[in-house]
């Protein structure tokens, strides 16, 4: 037996307010949020729809570092930004608030004051890197490096952005501080843990028993997790950006921004319902649902509900329908290559038709494996669905309403049994369509709601009226009477995929609000005689000329900023490297690496190795024979197995595109470059 829900309390992920918002984000999350959302409202059960900002953590940092602005402003400024996208497209928050807000810190404090002060946590202390120059100690992603795997000298202490693994910075060759540029050293930290582990017979229970329902992707991963035994998670940071850990002598210290992004779900239902969101959050009427992407299931499912489980007096998530990833024309979303459909430029460009993007991301949701956006299938969509069959059928019905019967809704004088069969599949279809929704599948949901379309666009077809109404106009009658109340259906049906449509779609049929999903199939939604209005077109096609322009826009290469300019230093700083002429006598590349070089130069000094991370652009004959420049007393370290004596000076084009630096004209090996 299904439990019986009283109110629906659906949450979807806190965008980090750290960047505009790109279809990724809309089809994994937010699109299908907002379905199942207006779905429930539609069914005229209690919703509460909670989003809002993730304005913490680390990335936010170092961006407004980069640009030399506070956080504040980083977050102030796409804060505003992403909210106002999910305006436009429709995407429907009961409440859409920011982690930085008074209310969320003070919830997020007293959660963990609570978990504090009943001994939930774990204290540990252990060393971090700590920068001495900045007096501050380094997340992962301030300590740079160059990567072991494959030799970019940029690689972050988490993970390398060209080769994708992930790092420690313990393995970074030569880490430096991205703040001051000096070499890190370990310092004792204390922190709290949430021990997860005291969580995992329960969690196995709670999820692998209890909630097999749960979508494969999720449960596997979930499963995963638990049979590989989980650890005491660190809830604290040395930041300055984040809520204050609530503890005497923590100075310097903020919760983890994923301890405090999750509570925000509860600080913004609170901001919405100060009196009542006790009801929301803690009675078990209430069905919690998160919307999330697949990057994010283990802290939904795993750390969250232990953390709401550790405080007590919370109810558990129901369900996380957690989706895979977007591709777009085959290859990943990448911010950084800039390679994404932004949300606010395609409501710039293509104004008036959220729905058509709405439609496209819900058809290619990545419900159980990663899929792929193309502006081709976009436009294929929009041109021989949304265009063909929904609008088409709209525009018919309401057209010859209006040629024959004056805009009245006509009168139904008799049924055949082919329009019998005709109105018995509506139910069918309201049937599937519901079960689909309240599963979580939105793909064939939408599918469904699109049958309804078709039936009436082939009604139409198969009955021809703009024929009949040469002999027999009470037969057409009928046939439009049974065409536009699957249009008035249609209000219904299309209302949480497609709702800017539907809005237009009842100015059309001159019906004044929103139908509930009960009046859904009614033969009797419009009554004999109801004026309708004039039609307006629901759709338009899309040129091929619109398309190409988009996907000419992708191939551009990305413009982008050139790197920010260093802190400033002293004719001492510089003349502490030796950096001079030398000549590749010898160059190879090392086995088993697409990006490493093997160089032996000859310095004026010496000869010596020099490992390189230049493959890429350098063949091992380009290089021998040319005169380069090294910085000659770098510390030398192993890569791959072989010691490296120094560095060659490169310069690099802010798409990583790196360019030797060689002296113009010959000079002897060994010459002084200052
Ligand atoms: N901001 C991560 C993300 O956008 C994170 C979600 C928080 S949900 C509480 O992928
Ligand atoms: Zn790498």
């Amino acid at each position: 037996m299904q439990k019986e829900y009283k109110r629906y309390l659906i949450t979807s992920a806190l965008p980090y307010a750290n960047g505009p918002l790109h279809i990724g984000h809309l089809a994994g999350v937010y699109v299908p949020a907002d379905i199942y959302a207006r779905y429930m409202r539609l069914r005229e059960r209690e919703v509460c729809f909670v989003g809002g900002s993730d304005e913490h953590g680390v990335p936010i940092t170092i961006k407004a570092r980069q640009l030399g602005v506070s956080p504040q402003d980083i977050v102030d400024k796409y804060h505003t930004q992403i909210k106002e996208s999910f305006r436009r497209l429709g995407i429907s928050f009961d409440v859409y608030s920011r982690t930085t807000s008074r209310i969320h810190h003070k919830t997020a404090s007293e959660f963990f004051r609570k978990l504090y002060d009943e001994g939930k946590f774990i204290e540990k202390e252990t060393e971090q890197y700590y920068d001495p120059e900045a007096k501050a100690f380094l997340a992962d992603r301030y300590i740079v490096g160059t990567c072991p795997r494959c030799g970019h000298s940029e690689a972050y202490g988490d993970q390398c952005e060209k080769c994708g693994s992930t790092l420690s910075p313990d393995e970074l060759i030569n880490p430096h501080s991205s703040i001051s540029g000096t070499i890190p050293e370990k310092r004792k930290t204390k922190h709290w843990y949430l021990p997860l582990d005291q969580y995992e017979p329960w969690l196995k229970e709670w999820i692998l028993k209890n909630h097999k329902e749960w979508k494969p992707n999720v449960y596997g991963q979930c499963k995963s997790w638990l049979d590989n035994g989980l650890q005491p998670r660190a809830v604290s940071r040395d930041l300055d950006w984040g809520v204050p850990v609530p503890v005497e002598g923590a100075e310097g210290k903020v919760l983890y921004v994923w301890f405090d992004a999750p509570i925000g779900y509860i600080s913004n239902t609170i901001e919405l319902y100060p009196d009542s969101w006790e009801t929301w959050w803690k009675s078990e009427d209430t069905k919690l649902v998160h919307f999330i992407g697949k990057d994010n299931i283990v802290f939904h499912c795993i750390v969250f509900p232990s953390m709401l489980k550790a405080h007590g007096g919370y109810i558990l998530p129901e369900n996380v329908p957690a989706n895979e990833f977007l591709n777009l024309e085959g290859e990943k979303i990448s911010t950084s290559r800039n390679w994404a459909v932004w949300l606010h430029e395609y409501l710039d460009e293509f104004p008036d038709q959220q729905d058509v993007l709405r439609y496209t991301l819900c058809a290619t949701t990545p419900e159980t494996k990663d899929n792929d956006f193309t502006w081709k299938e976009f436009q294929a969509r929009n041109n021989n669905e949304l265009v063909a069959i929904l609008g088409n059928f709209v525009n018919r019905a309401v057209v010859l309403t209006h040629k024959y019967f004056n805009g009245a809704v006509p009168a139904i004088a008799a049924l055949t049994p082919f329009d019998s069969e005709i109105t018995d599949t509506i139910p069918r279809i309201k049937k599937a369509l519901e079960d689909h929704l309240e599963h979580y599948r939105f793909r064939d949901s939408l599918k469904e709601a699109m049958n309804l379309a078709r039936l009436g666009n082939k009604y139409l077809a198969d009955t021809e009226p703009w024929k009949v109404a040469k002999t027999d106009m009470e037969r057409v009658g009928t046939i439009l009477n049974i065409s536009l109340q699957i249009c008035a259906s249609l209000t219904i049906a299309m209302e949480p995929f497609l709702p800017f449509t539907t809005n237009k779609l009842r100015n059309i049929l001159n019906i004044a609000e929103q139908l509930p999903w009960s009046a859904f199939g009614q033969g009797d939604l419009l009554q004999a005689g109801h004026a309708l209005n004039q039609p307006v077109l629901l759709f338009r096609k899309i040129e091929d000329a619109e398309v190409e322009t988009q996907v000419a826009k992708l191939k551009k290469p990305v413009k982008k900023d050139i790197a920010p300019a260093l802190p400033s230093c002293t004719i001492d700083d510089f003349s502490k490297m030796d950096v001079r002429v030398a000549t590749v006598l010898q160059a190879e590349r090392v086995p088993k690496t697409d990006k490493l070089l093997k160089l032996t130069i000859d310095t004026g000094l010496d000869q010596r190795v020099i490992v390189s991370g230049i493959a890429e652009y350098y063949s091992p004959e380009d290089m021998t024979g040319r005169q380069i420049c090294i910085l000659a007393n770098l510390l030398p370290r192993k890569i791959r197995g072989i010691e490296s004596q120094g560095m060659i000076l490169m310069a690099k084009e802010p798409d990583g595109t790196m360019r030797l630096v060689s002296p113009l004209e010959g000079i002897g090996n060994g010459a002084v470059i200052g």
